[in-house]
């Protein structure tokens, strides 16, 4: 058993990010088994779920002529332009199957606002509007952070770069989550989440 002080956050294994699915992380699914048993060490586990209702302005979709993959400016920022996923309510927006769920103490759902998308566990992506994660983890008492899910260059790294800058003590396990990779954002999430202080293990 891991300390009291520590938790497990899990982020993202979802259906339209593991194979088949709409957003599709490549080995997305091979991680799960890791996370199921992984999930007997922690006191504290908490999942996110990406939560979009149809509307939502990071579908390409829903900007005529933009092609999935490209790059928009919202009013917060860049934005990437995804395509269609974790639609609210659908099988894509539902937790992989072979994740165990019962351990899971806290979802924490995100990206339900149609203006604002939000890769974070803790703030949404003008990264002020906050989820409520921070107060519920300090209501715990926990100080540590460990991060595995999907995926490891958007939402774990957005997560972890926030939970470091929250002042957890921030661990990504990267064994334990794949990539999306696009245009070296991975390499971009490496350094960002190094930078602010985040440690990444196997
Ligand atoms: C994610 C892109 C769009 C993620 C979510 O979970 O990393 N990536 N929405
Ligand atoms: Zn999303």
């Amino acid at each position: 058993m891991r300390p009291a002080d520590e938790a497990l956050i899990v982020i993202d294994v979802q259906n339209d990010f593991c194979p088949g699915g709409a957003l599709a992380v490549a080995g997305g699914d091979q991680i799960i088994p890791r996370i199921n048993a992984l999930m007997d060490e922690f006191r504290t586990v908490v999942f996110t779920q990406d939560w979009h209702p149809a509307n939502h302005a990071s579908f390409a979709a829903n900007h005529p002529g933009a092609a999935p993959f490209s790059l928009t400016e919202m009013p917060y920022g860049p934005q990437v332009l995804w395509p269609v996923h974790c639609v609210q309510g659908t099988v894509g927006a539902a937790f992989h199957p072979a994740l165990r769920t019962d351990p899971a103490q806290l979802v924490i759902r995100k990206g339900f606002r149609p203006g604002i998308d939000s890769y974070s566990a803790f703030f949404e992506n003008d990264r002020q509007t906050a989820t409520g994660l921070e107060g519920y983890l300090r209501n715990r008492g926990i100080a540590r952070l460990v991060l595995v899910g999907l995926a490891t260059d958007y939402c774990v790294a957005f997560s972890a770069v926030d939970a470091a800058r929250l002042g957890f003590a921030t661990t990504l396990l990267e064994g334990a989550c794949r990539a999306i990779d696009l245009d070296g954002s991975l390499a971009t999430a490496r350094s960002e989440t190094r930078a602010a202080g985040v440690i990444w293990a196997d």
